[in-house]
């Protein structure tokens, strides 16, 4: 039977890159899976803390987050929600897996550069003093691949942005497959269809829940006024009439992206949507926009008032049981693991 799993850093609120790119690709798996399937879906609290949190904030996002899953359709009934760094078989495995990783393989990987504004080609050992790497950050997609591996996932819907660090859970499996006994599952990507939602304000860069300015992206609990306020700023271009092109104009076609994304019944693709609205001014495409995220948005920001709002226990209660599952799958996978390799 089939293992779904997926995690989400509690780094802030969910803004529509995270909603579109993989929560409700969750849902949607969640609502269509058969009863055998299992489904996993971690906060990732660990992977939150490779870059400095404090203490107070970190324990409000963490709540937060598990609010929001519930508030976009996640049913603790049906999946498995729970705070990664409840389970320690997730940082046991990272540890035995961290033993046979590849400095130089990680040293390619992209996303530790990018959290300190490195170049490409950045040298681990070689980073300026304002900017000295941490061995947490760096080994953050060997804890990845802990998290997937350690549940035997079968199945891993993310984010475009996500692809690589995927390719390593599977070269992880098979290298611990291979030295040891067969017992890891080589994980698929399901990419959502909604691969990479852009900054409003940096179009060219994705939408990041750290990304310093709260401009750059709209969150699921965002008002109305505040979509529409955030919408209206978003950078675009002078360049006349609507057009769908991501290379020349790449504002406007996240403009055009979302609004798709959020709502396929507009039209058949992108390019088609963009040619329905080829008139528009930028400001009435601004306004439809902003329109169309609220009509569906409104639902999820509504339900996670009431939950945030509500009785604490409630939250307690979903983790409770999440933590106490997770260990169950978790468990099962390490004591095979500590078996192959001479630790039980
Ligand atoms: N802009 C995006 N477009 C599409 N999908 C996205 N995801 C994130 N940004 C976009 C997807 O959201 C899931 C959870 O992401 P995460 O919180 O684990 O980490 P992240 O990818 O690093 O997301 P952020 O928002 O940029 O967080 P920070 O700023 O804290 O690092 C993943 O499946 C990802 O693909």
């Amino acid at each position: 039977p089939q293992v779904i799993f997926s995690a989400i850093q509690p780094t802030g609120a969910p803004h529509l890159g995270n909603y579109l790119g993989a929560l409700r690709q969750w849902v949607k798996l969640q609502n269509e899976a058969l009863p055998e399937t299992t489904l996993l879906y971690s906060v990732a609290d660990l992977h939150a803390i490779t870059l400095r949190q404090d203490p107070s904030i970190l324990r409000e996002w963490r709540k937060q987050m598990l609010a929001s899953l519930i508030a976009v359709g996640l049913d603790p009934k049906r999946s498995i929600i729970f705070h990664q760094s409840a389970i320690p078989a997730h940082s046991e495995l990272h540890w035995i897996l961290s033993c046979n990783a590849s400095m130089g393989y990680l040293s390619r990987m992209t996303q530790w550069k990018s959290k300190m504004a490195l170049p490409e080609n950045a040298n681990p050992l070689d980073t300026s003093s304002k900017a000295k790497l941490k061995l947490g950050l760096f080994s953050y997609p060997v804890l990845q691949a802990a998290d997937i591996l350690i549940h035997r996932a079968t199945h891993v819907p993310v984010g475009a942005d996500q692809t690589q660090h995927l390719e390593y859970a599977r070269e992880v499996a098979s290298g611990f497959n291979h030295l040891h006994t067969p017992i890891l599952t080589l994980p698929s990507t399901i990419l959502s269809p909604a691969k990479r939602i852009m900054s409003l304000t940096q179009p060219l860069k994705k939408m990041s829940k750290s990304d310093p300015d709260p401009k750059s992206r709209i969150l699921i609990t965002d008002t109305h006024a505040t979509i529409k306020r955030k919408i209206k700023s978003a950078l675009t271009d002078s360049i006349e009439g609507i057009t769908y092109d991501p290379v020349t104009r790449p504002g406007v076609s996240n403009l055009i992206e979302m609004m798709y994304c959020m709502d396929e019944s507009v039209a058949e693709s992108p390019v088609l949507l963009a040619n329905e609205l080829k008139d528009l001014s930028m400001r009435a495409l601004k306004e439809k926009v902003a329109d169309t995220i609220e009509l569906h948005i409104r639902d999820v920001r509504e339900r996670y008032e009431s939950i945030v709002f509500g009785d604490a226990k409630v939250l307690m209660d979903i983790n409770e049981e999440g933590v106490r599952k997770a260990k169950q799958s978790a468990d099962a996978t390490l004591k095979l693991v500590r078996e192959a390799i001479g630790l039980d």
